[in-house]
C-alpha cells in the first residue's frame, strides 16, 4: 500500500491560470459562492480585529491568509457531517449555518451568546452544523473527533468526522493518540492539518524532523496528501477524494494543507518580535482571495470589479450585527449558577448572594440578575 495519496497539488496557479489538473464538478454560481464565503471570512476577520483594537471584544486569532485552506476543504462535507475545529475554523462554520449574529454574540459574550459566556471569546460552537465548542488546549479535539466517528461507524450512521488542527498539533498527545485508533479502528474520519508556518512563535520546521509532512501519516498507516491551501480547488478536490475514502469505509486519511498565517498568531501577539518581511511579503503574491478572483474574471464568473462590490455587501451585513449585538444585553449574572445542579446548592447561594450585593453596589447587576429566590 502507499501513503501517499496521488492529488493535484494546486489547481490554480498564483496569477489565477488553471494548472490543466481536472477541476472539481462545481457549476458557476457554486464558484462564485465559494468566493462570497472567503470574502466573509475576510470581512468579518478584518472587523473583528478592529473591534478587539477599539477594546469592545477582548480577542481575536485572525485567519487572513488562510480563507482557502478552510472553506476549500468544508464546502464539500454533507450537512450531516461534523466538523471539529482547531483554533481558526470559525469561518467555515459561519459557511455550514451558524449565523452572523451568535458569530459575534460570542465575540461579545452577551446574552445571545450560546455559549452562555462560558468560552474565551473567539471559541465558537454551532449545534445546528455539528460543529462542536472549541478548546484552546492544543490537540484535544482529535481523539474527540475520532471517538465520535468510531461511534458513528458502530451506529450505521453515514457520517464522516473532519477533525482540523495546526501544524503545531502534530506534536501533541492527541494528534499521536488520535491517527492510532482513527487507522486500527477504519474510522470515518478526516484529518486536516491547517499547516500556516508557525505555532505562535515557534516555526513549522521545529514541530517535527521529518522532511515531507506527508510522512507523518506513514507511522500510523493513515494515508496522506499535500496541498495548496491558498488554492480553495485543490482544497475542495483534495477534501473530496478524503470524504470519499472515508464513506467507503477505507478510514481516515491526513490532508496536509499548506498556506501562511499572514497575521499575529492572535490580537495578543506581534510577529515582528520573531519572523522578518522577507519571510512574509512572498505570501501576499500567493493570496488567496486575489489568486480565486483572477480565475473567476477569466473565466467570466465574476465582472470586473464585482469583488469589491462583494466585499461591500458583506462588510454592511457584518457591520449591521455588530450594532445588534453591541446593543444587546449581558449574561445574565445568574447563569453563573445555573446548568451544573438542579438546585443550586447552599453554599453557591451564599456566595452567588454576596457577588450580587456586591455587584449591584457597583452598578454591574443587571435587572433580574438579583432576583433569583436565593
Ligand atoms: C496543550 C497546550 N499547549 C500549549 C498551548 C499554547 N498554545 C496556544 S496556540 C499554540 C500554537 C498552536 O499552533 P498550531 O497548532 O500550528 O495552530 P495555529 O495557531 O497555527 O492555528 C500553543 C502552543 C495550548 N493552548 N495548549
Ligand atoms: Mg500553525
Amino acid at each position: 500500500m502507499t501513503y501517499t495519496l496521488d492529488i493535484p497539488f494546486q489547481m490554480i496557479d498564483p496569477d489565477g491560470a488553471s494548472t490543466g489538473a481536472e477541476l472539481p464538478n462545481l457549476t458557476d454560481a457554486e464558484l462564485r459562492e465559494l468566493f462570497v464565503h472567503m470574502q466573509r471570512v475576510r470581512t468579518v476577520d478584518a472587523r473583528m480585529l478592529k473591534l478587539q483594537r477599539a477594546g469592545r471584544v477582548g480577542f481575536v486569532g485572525s485567519t487572513v491568509g488562510q480563507e482557502a485552506s478552510m472553506i476549500g476543504t468544508a464546502a464539500p462535507l454533507r450537512v450531516t457531517d461534523w466538523l471539529w475545529s482547531g483554533l481558526r475554523e470559525g469561518g467555515a462554520a459561519l459557511m455550514r449555518g451558524l449565523p452572523l449574529g451568535e458569530y459575534i454574540a460570542q465575540m461579545y459574550c452577551n446574552a445571545h451568546d450560546t455559549a452562555k459566556g462560558r468560552q474565551m471569546c473567539n471559541h465558537f460552537q454551532h449545534k445546528g452544523s455539528n460543529y462542536p465548542s472549541w478548546s484552546s488546549v492544543i490537540g484535544t479535539q482529535i481523539p474527540h473527533g475520532v471517538g465520535a466517528a468510531f461511534a458513528a461507524k458502530k451506529q450505521g450512521k453515514d457520517e464522516v468526522h473532519t477533525i482540523y488542527f495546526g501544524d503545531g498539533a502534530t506534536s501533541s498527545n492527541g494528534f499521536h493518540s488520535g491517527m492510532t485508533f482513527a487507522a486500527v479502528w477504519k474510522a470515518p474520519a478526516v484529518f486536516v492539518c491547517i499547516h500556516n508556518g508557525w505555532a505562535i512563535s515557534v516555526p513549522s520546521a521545529a514541530q517535527t524532523a521529518v522532511a515531507r509532512w506527508t510522512d507523518k501519516g506513514i507511522a500510523y498507516g493513515v494515508p496522506a496528501a499535500e496541498v495548496d491551501g491558498n488554492d480553495v480547488l485543490a482544497c475542495y478536490n483534495a477534501m473530496q477524494v478524503a470524504l470519499e475514502r472515508a464513506r467507503a469505509g477505507e478510514g481516515p486519511t491526513l490532508l496536509i494543507v499548506k498556506t501562511y498565517r499572514m497575521m499575529g498568531h492572535s490580537s495578543s501577539d506581534d510577529p515582528t518580535v520573531y519572523r522578518t518581511a522577507a519571510e512574509v511579503d512572498p505570501w501576499t503574491k500567493r493570496d488567496p482571495l486575489t489568486r480565486f478572483a483572477k480565475f473567476l474574471e477569466s473565466r467570466g464568473i465574476l465582472a470586473e470589479g464585482e469583488a469589491a462590490g462583494i466585499e461591500r455587501e458583506l462588510t454592511e451585513e457584518t457591520d449591521s450585527e455588530i450594532h445588534k449585538q453591541e446593543a444587546a444585553p449581558g449574561m445574565p449574572l445568574r447563569s453563573l449558577v445555573e446548568d451544573v445542579y438542579s438546585e443550586v446548592p447552599r453554599h453557591l447561594m451564599s456566595q452567588y448572594n454576596s457577588f450580587i450585593e456586591t455587584a449591584e453596589r457597583h452598578g454591574e447587576a443587571q435587572k433580574g440578575d438579583g432576583a433569583f429566590p436565593l
